[in-house]
Parts: structure tokens; C-alpha cells; sequence
């Protein structure tokens, strides 16, 4: 029986549009999809907490027997400009404000909440220490947070273009391992990691115990299988260290939402096996 879980993306946020995510359709619409395609869950990245109703959006999970995989914070940088670690200490608990308020909502559905771009970047590289300080007291808070509602908080280290505090899986781990609330976990997008890592299976088996979230996306983010990512070692390793969770697709809608998911759902049957379920 496999606990490895298929996911699939659904974005909400109309600022994002062209950005890595398949389904841009209501959530009514992209959860009946994601239940025909046979995915387990669908992850969701929406402007904020209130867009949508809670009872709407469990409705469409209910209906169509998806669980919620996460739900994306990045809306707070998208669109009001937000990150945890801004070095104006008001612009900063608003940024914390605005995930506690994406916690609140995940938890609704028994979701972690992923912190990727709201992490924010230090202005020049000798702030980057001082910025990455801000950040890790920022996750320390908003871990204890989400511990409330017993539910880990995810963070993401990004690439180089997208931020110079967190690139790879090690320095994840050197942010969060002293975190007193030991709630949050690593989330691993292969994509990231494919432009950073020196070695991807070495960095999943070091960050073994820390992963909790998986972006299952290829070389050029798209579906897994349209690009040149050497998949199988990386699916074995996360099946050696016995992985429990999800393999979500944050991937373009290439060439179309519907075939880049059917995509990767094929490929995430290849990899992690019919049989196994
Ligand atoms: C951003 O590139 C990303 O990977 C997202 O998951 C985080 O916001
Ligand atoms: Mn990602």
C-alpha cells in the first residue's frame, strides 16, 4: 500500500495567470477533473483567506472525494507585496498576519500551509544573513501557529532567481532544525531542486525526515515526463526513506491544463505504481 499521494494544482489568483499551476478553472470545475484523472488531492493558491467560502470549497471535495494537499501563501507577495522577512517590522507582521490567516484556512481542510515566495529575499548579498534572521524568527512564530491546529507548516527553499535565502534542501534544514516548535517541514519542488542541488537523491535521503511536501514537476516545470529529470532515482529515494505524503503537480498548464495533468498522472502511476495502492 502506497502513502505516496497524488496531487494536483489549482489557481485561483488571476496575477498569477501563466504561472506553475494546472487547473485555473472554480474549484467545482478543476476538483471534477482532478477526480476523473484519479488524483487523490488537489493543492490550492487563492488571493487570500476570504475569496472563497470555506463550505464551498469543502463542498467540492466532498462531492468528488479529494482531500486538500495545501494551500499556497504566495498571494500575499503576488499581490499586496508581503514577505516574512521584510526589514520594516510592520510590513512584516502584516505578512505573518496574512499567513496566519492562510493557516486558518488550510486548516479547514486539514492543510498545511506552504511558505515559498513569501519567504522574500534580502536586497543586496551582504543583508543576507540579517534577512534570513528575519525570516527564521517570522517561521519560528507562525510554526507554533499552525501547531495549534496540529497541522506542520511547509517551507520551501526556492531558486537563485527567486530568492537568495533558502536555495536547496541543507539549507532548509540549517533554518528550521532549531526551530522550537519542530512543526515545519521541507517542502521539496524538483524543479527548484534540479537548478540547485549537486546531487538531488543525496539531498532527499540528508533531508529524509524533514520532507513533508513534494512538487512533482520536471526540468522546465512542466509535467513530469516532458522534461530531461532523471525521475527514477529520485522516486526511489523517496520510497527508500519511506516518504509519506504528497507528490503535487505545481507545473505549467502546457501544452493544456487537461494534458498536463493527464500527464502527470500517468507518470506518477509509472512511478509510483498502480499496483502499490
Ligand atoms: C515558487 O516558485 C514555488 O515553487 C511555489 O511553490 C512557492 O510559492
Ligand atoms: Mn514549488
Amino acid at each position: 500500500m502506497s502513502t505516496i499521494k497524488s496531487s494536483v494544482t489549482i489557481s485561483l489568483v488571476d496575477e498569477a495567470r501563466g504561472g506553475p499551476f494546472v487547473f485555473w478553472d472554480d474549484i467545482n470545475t478543476s476538483c471534477a477533473e482532478a477526480k476523473r484523472l484519479g488524483f487523490d488531492a488537489v493543492e490550492l493558491f487563492a488571493p487570500g483567506p476570504d475569496f472563497i467560502s470555506r463550505d464551498e470549497v469543502q463542498a467540492s471535495l466532498d462531492e468528488y472525494e479529494l482531500e486538500m494537499a495545501a494551500v499556497g501563501t504566495g498571494a500575499g507577495m503576488v499581490i499586496h507585496g508581503l514577505s516574512l522577512s521584510d526589514h520594516d517590522e510592520a510590513r512584516r507582521e502584516e505578512a505573518c498576519g496574512f499567513v496566519r490567516s492562510m493557516i486558518d484556512f488550510g486548516a479547514a481542510f486539514n492543510a498545511p500551509a506552504i511558505i515559498g515566495s513569501m519567504q522574500g529575499k534580502a536586497p543586496s548579498a551582504d543583508e543576507i544573513d540579517y534577512t534570513r534572521d528575519l525570516l527564521t524568527e517570522s517561521l519560528e512564530s507562525l510554526g507554533h501557529y499552525a501547531a495549534e491546529y496540529n497541522i506542520p507548516l511547509l517551507f520551501e527553499p526556492l531558486n537563485r532567481y527567486e530568492s537568495n535565502l533558502s536555495n536547496t534542501l541543507s539549507s532548509a534544514v540549517a533554518i528550521i532544525q532549531d526551530q522550537s516548535s519542530k512543526n515545519i517541514k521541507i517542502l521539496a519542488d524538483l524543479f527548484h531542486m534540479n537548478i540547485e542541488e549537486k546531487d538531488m537523491p543525496h539531498s532527499i535521503r540528508d533531508a529524509a525526515n524533514l520532507i513533508g511536501h513534494v512538487h512533482f514537476a520536471d526540468t522546465n516545470r512542466r509535467s513530469i515526463g516532458m522534461g530531461h529529470l532523471d525521475v527514477q532515482p529520485i522516486v526511489d529515494t523517496l520510497k527508500e526513506i519511506k516518504y509519506e505524503g504528497y507528490v503535487s503537480a505545481e507545473v505549467f498548464a502546457w501544452p493544456n491544463p487537461l494534458d498536463a495533468a493527464v500527464q502527470t498522472k500517468y507518470s506518477y502511476d509509472i512511478y509510483f505504481g498502480l499496483e502499490d495502492k
